[in-house]
């Protein structure tokens, strides 16, 4: 049975985002905001299509792709970029490759216990995240 990470999850720890999004280039004052949000993950798996939704008082972001099936993605909103994306399975892992202007960007998801862990990164800078089931 392959990993099921369907569900609604907030977010209950958020190390080193001030780093990546500093990383990314997003101004002071949105830095400002965005590091005092809180957002849910509405993750929807069916087969090897997903729809990951992050949900915050302040911004939305939505993604939508086939595993192994590079798309281009807009970030609009977060550090508006656009990305030649590829979201793969390793082992259990949902990982991301954001091929673009910045280098090493991506990101990993899984799940340990009742936990969605969520790791970005950019340029060497990681960003750590844990959600639990809401
Ligand atoms: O998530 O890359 O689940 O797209 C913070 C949003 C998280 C709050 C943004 C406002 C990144 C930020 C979300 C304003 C600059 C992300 C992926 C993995 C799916």
């Amino acid at each position: 049975m392959p990993v099921d990470l369907s569900g609604t999850w907030n977010m209950v720890s958020n190390e080193n985002f001030e780093d990546y999004m500093l990383a990314l280039g997003i101004d002071f004052a949105t830095r400002k905001i965005a590091k005092m949000v809180k957002p849910q993950k509405v993750i929807r798996q069916n087969g090897d299509n997903f729809t990951i939704r992050t949900l915050s008082t302040f911004r939305n972001y939505l993604v939508q792709f086939k595993v192994g099936e590079e798309f281009d993605e807009d970030t609009k909103g977060l550090d508006n970029r656009k990305c030649k994306s590829l979201v793969t399975w390793d082992n259990d892992r949902l990982t991301c490759v954001q091929k673009g202007e910045k280098m090493n960007r991506g990101w990993t998801h899984w799940i340990d216990g009742d936990e969605l862990h969520l790791e970005m990164f950019c340029e060497g800078h990681v960003c750590k995240q844990r959600f639990q089931r809401a």
